[in-house]
């Protein structure tokens, strides 16, 4: 096979985390047995998921988690992260614990342990209480507080075995696709008027943070998405609408956790939120690390002037009225997502990373990277892989200081508004029978886990 023929992968550090990732909604199925959340109101709705289709059943790891860590173990991975649902443990947000769903978490952290691997538990993954939500959700600062009071609860059981924490995932994508654009739950289409969810999430973390370190937690992150941000070209327009994208993509999120402020720009549209001082101090409360989700750069330019209807791309729909629009990048091969494969642009993020935030920028973990591509013989996946994992060599060489890497995804699962029709997986799970199958990219995965410990 081509994987035979590849170069060995570069040594990286002893005691550098090897993990893959998956989130609690994306995977879990048994709706029924815990309190509904946005997603699964977002998905009764026709239309919202392109293959019609929802996570009732998912890949059912609620009753299948033991086969499911028998293949992290077999993989040789270090750690597993995963997220908890915060209606399994919490239906209704807030009151009334769930001890059936506690109970899930204690059980799926056992088995981790008995099989060696870390439990790496990410306590929000989009999935927010129903109940919540129709108080208001991320929109109302009161939700922050109830998270960081959910955060205890998972803590108080599962604290003295899982070590690593990660508070929430991608606060980024939830704020874009859930709040502005409504592509995702709630499906809100605030545009601008979702930075308050923002605001909310960020708030939440810091709570979150100390709630944690207040239940004997001490290695705690957050998972961001980010990527380089290419300006279409060095006209001051496109630079100008790229410096924007940036901002909202990567500073909005980066800049308060490890500076204590937001981007000029942010400050200003925030205005109204209150004493947004206070809060930041909240905010930047230190974490031990900085997970970073990297999956492609964006090229971006001046609005086009043509632009009249909403543009498709990539499995997003942006509205005409953005101050930007988002470029094709041309020359690269694409993922069946459309997403363009360009791994040096890893290493020119973490290294951008390094130069923005100097010393105060916490050890880094590469917390999901991966691709979608259908088939077993995943031999596309294995290259964007392969050429990912040597573009955080090659920032380690550079000297930013990198401590692990987690695939997104562990399997096959369902992605969002595309339902299941994006395939992440190193595992593939059919549809019908929920049967796993480990693809090329697994075993390639393996020997080079494998070789890292030689
Ligand atoms: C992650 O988010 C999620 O955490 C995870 O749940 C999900 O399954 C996984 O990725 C795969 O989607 O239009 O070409 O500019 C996705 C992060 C960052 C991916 C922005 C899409 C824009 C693509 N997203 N990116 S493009």
């Amino acid at each position: 096979a081509a994987s035979d023929a590849r170069e060995p992968l570069p040594q990286f550090p002893r005691g550098f985390l090897w993990g893959v990732s998956t989130s609690a909604h994306q995977i879990e199925g048994a709706v029924d047995e815990r309190g509904p959340s946005v997603w699964d109101a977002f998905t009764a709705v026709p239309g919202r998921v392109k293959d019609g289709t929802t996570a009732a059943v998912a890949c059912d790891h609620y009753h299948r988690y033991r086969e499911d860590v028998a293949l992290i173990r077999e993989l040789g991975a270090d750690a597993y992260r995963f997220s908890v649902s915060w209606p399994r443990v919490l239906p209704s947000g807030a009151g009334e614990v769930s001890s059936a769903g506690l109970d899930f978490y204690d059980r799926l952290v056992d088995e981790l342990c008995a099989a060696g691997v870390s439990p790496v538990p990410t306590l929000f993954h989009w999935d927010t209480p129903l109940a919540l939500a129709e108080e208001g959700g991320w929109l109302r600062r009161d939700t922050a507080g109830r998270f960081a009071e959910y955060a205890a609860v998972v803590a108080g059981r599962i604290g003295d075995r899982a070590k690593k924490w990660i508070t929430l995932n991608e606060p980024a994508e939830h704020t874009l696709l859930g709040h502005a654009l409504g592509q995702h739950a709630p499906g809100e289409q605030l545009m601008f008027g979702a930075l308050p969810a923002a605001h909310h999430q960020l708030l939440a973390h810091g709570l979150a943070v100390r709630a944690l370190r207040a239940a004997g937690v001490t290695d705690i992150g957050i998972a961001n998405s980010h990527g380089p941000t290419w300006p279409a070209s060095a006209s001051p327009e496109d630079t100008q609408a790229a410096d924007f994208y940036d901002v909202l993509l990567n500073r909005l999120f980066a800049d308060p956790l490890i500076l204590g402020r937001y981007p000029d720009l942010i400050a200003e549209l925030m205005a109204g939120e209150g004493d947004i001082e206070a809060d930041l101090s909240v905010i930047a409360e230190p974490v031990d690390w900085y997970g970073i989700n990297f999956y492609q750069p964006t090229k971006v330019g001046a609005p086009l002037p043509a632009t009249t209807a909403p543009t498709e791309f990539s499995g997003l729909t942006l509205p005409p009225e953005l101050p930007f629009s988002v470029r094709e990048i041309e020359g690269r091969p694409v993922t069946d997502f459309g997403w363009p494969v360009v791994p040096e642009s890893l290493t020119e993020l973490l290294t951008g990373f390094r130069d923005r935030y100097g010393d105060r920028l916490p050890p880094l973990v590469i917390t999901e990277n991966g691709c979608s591509y259908d088939g077993l013989d995943d031999q596309r996946r294995i290259d964007y892989l392969d050429g990912h994992v040597r573009a955080v060599h090659r920032a380690l060489a550079r000297g930013v200081d990198v401590r692990g890497y987690f695939v997104w995804s562990l399997m096959d699962n369902f992605e969002w508004a595309e339902g299941y029709r994006q395939r992440f997986g190193l595992v593939h799970v059919d549809r019908t029978t929920l049967t796993r199958t480990p693809k090329a990219s697994y075993a390639w995965l393996r020997e080079a886990l494998r070789a890292q410990r030689t």
